[in-house]
């Protein structure tokens, strides 16, 4: 009784107090009526720092004046131009994070702000703005020799030298820790062996970061940086995705490839290494994700708002409305755990179970939305040039790549319960 009547005038005085600051008395007592932006349900715009919002604005303008004109012709016919990465290059979109070296030294909102931009239009040519970002030039710049720092990233940040990141195998996705490709040393050179599968950018890169089990380290997993010239490589194109085909994917075959020492990466020992540049590219993915829903979203809105079925707007019918709200919902809430991962991250607590809650929830969401807005667009949804079906088509690989769905539900459930049920 006593400690009851402590706590309730305790809490008493603690709401005098708050309730007698003016900011407090102001927001409470105020009658002034918020309008809400359906087009920015919670203010995203307002906790962006000047930096971000330009960055946002160049990849905004780049990607709807120069991506957007060559989509349809780039996926219909499965072309990847390589320009696309000198051009992100020109603007500075490349590497953002990295401080020096050529790049921007941005904040990882501002890379997951570019993302979302560049994946409005599609999610190939994010990809292709991912593979270089985080998965080439994050392990150069964390991993690496100042050497190699100098000698890659300068060209990686102009978009000038391609790059790809091999890490899937055939036999091994889920799992890499299953790896086969082999490295062994011999004299001042590593040989490898082996093949990768599903690697983007593959068959035009200039340089490829092969991570592969080194037989003098009891097949301790590195990195190494693979020159595209090199004897016994080689890239075949993967023909035939009905996803992303706006991107260029290949194999990658080793046979007695020879690599010199010194393009080992000595800072990553173990599956650490890749892992590590993985939560820096699902991060991207989980903005890029919302940009394809948003694209979705918006195209499906504009599309019921004209178009008439029984003397009415089709916008107008509450089935319509319900699919409008539910993807508009997801995508808000969506973007602002980004937002907040992005903070966490630049101040080092992000933890990478943080990553692949935003990953898997929101690719899942932007593939049920993209499905959605397809459907609302009815016999036009079907066509390439309404934009939605293409990126529901590309989002059924954002579900895929860099951990499955349900491997980072396994991640989650791991974190959740204790147990390991991987295996
Ligand atoms: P596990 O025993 O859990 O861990 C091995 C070591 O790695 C560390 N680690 C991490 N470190 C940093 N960040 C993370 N997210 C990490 N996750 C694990 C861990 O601490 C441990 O370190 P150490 O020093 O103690 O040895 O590993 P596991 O073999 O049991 O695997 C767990 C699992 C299944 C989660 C992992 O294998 C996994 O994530 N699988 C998914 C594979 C994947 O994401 N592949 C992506 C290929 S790249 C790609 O798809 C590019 S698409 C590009 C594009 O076009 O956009
Ligand atoms: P598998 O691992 O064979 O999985 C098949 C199914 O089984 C999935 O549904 C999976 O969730 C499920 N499964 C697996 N294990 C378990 C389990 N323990 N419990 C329950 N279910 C399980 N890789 C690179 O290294 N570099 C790249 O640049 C790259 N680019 C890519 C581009 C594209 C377009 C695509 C499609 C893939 C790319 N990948 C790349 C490969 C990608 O990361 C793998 O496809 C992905 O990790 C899944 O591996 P997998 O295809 O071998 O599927």
């Amino acid at each position: 009784m006593f400690l009851a009547s402590t706590t309730t005038s305790s809490l008493r005085s603690l709401a005098h107090k708050c309730f007698s600051t003016s900011a407090f008395r102001a927001s409470a007592l105020s009658n002034t009526y918020v309008k809400y932006d359906w087009e920015d349900p919670f203010n995203l715009e307002s906790m962006l720092t000047e930096e971000e919002r330009i960055m946002r604005d160049t990849a905004r303008n780049y990607s709807q004046n120069k991506l957007l004109p060559r989509v349809v012709d780039a996926f219909r016919n499965e072309k990847f131009d390589r320009q696309i990465l000198a051009e992100m290059g020109e603007l500075g979109l490349l590497g953002a994070t990295i401080d020096g070296y050529g790049c921007a030294g941005a904040s990882s909102v501002a890379y997951g702000l570019v993302a979302r931009e560049i994946e409005r239009v599609d999610s190939g040519y994010r990809s292709a703005l991912s593979v270089v970002s985080s998965l080439v030039m994050h392990p150069i710049w964390a991993y690496g020799t100042e050497e190699q720092k100098n000698k890659y990233l300068p060209g990686l940040a102009k978009g000038t030298t391609i790059c790809s990141f091999g890490l899937t195998e055939p036999n091994h996705g889920s799992d890499p820790s299953g790896m086969e490709t082999t490295a062994r040393k011999e004299g001042d050179t590593y040989v490898l062996n082996g093949s990768k599968s599903w690697i983007t950018l593959a068959p035009i890169a200039d340089i490829i970061l092969i991570w592969a089990k080194n037989l003098d380290e009891d097949g301790a997993v590195r990195g190494f940086i693979v020159d595209r010239n090199t004897p016994g490589l080689e890239t075949p194109v993967i023909e035939g995705k009905l996803s992303l085909r706006a991107s260029i994917t290949g194999m990658v075959m080793m046979d007695e490839v020879r690599v010199p020492a010194e393009n080992m990466l000595p800072g990553a020992k173990g599956l650490r290494g890749p892992f590590g540049c993985l939560n820096n590219a699902r991060f991207g993915i989980a903005w890029g994700a919302l940009g394809a829903a948003e694209a979705c979203l918006n195209t499906a809105r504009d599309y019921t708002m004209q178009r008439t079925q029984f003397g009415r707007p089709l916008a107008s019918n509450q089935l319509i409305q319900k699919k409008l709200a539910n993807a508009h919902s997801e995508i808000a809430l969506g973007l602002h755990g980004c937002l907040q991962v992005g903070r966490l991250k630049d101040q080092g607590k992000a933890a990478p179970q943080m990553i692949s809650l935003l990953k898997r929830n929101n690719t899942i969401k932007a593939l049920q939305i993209a499905n959605e807005c397809r459907e609302m667009l009815g016999g036009n949804g079907v066509v390439d040039e309404y934009h939605v079906m293409r990126h529901a088509c590309n989002l059924q690989s954002l579900v895929t790549y860099e951990g499955t769905s349900d491997i980072h539900a396994l991640i989650l459930g791991k974190s959740i319960t204790g147990i390991n049920a991987f295996y």
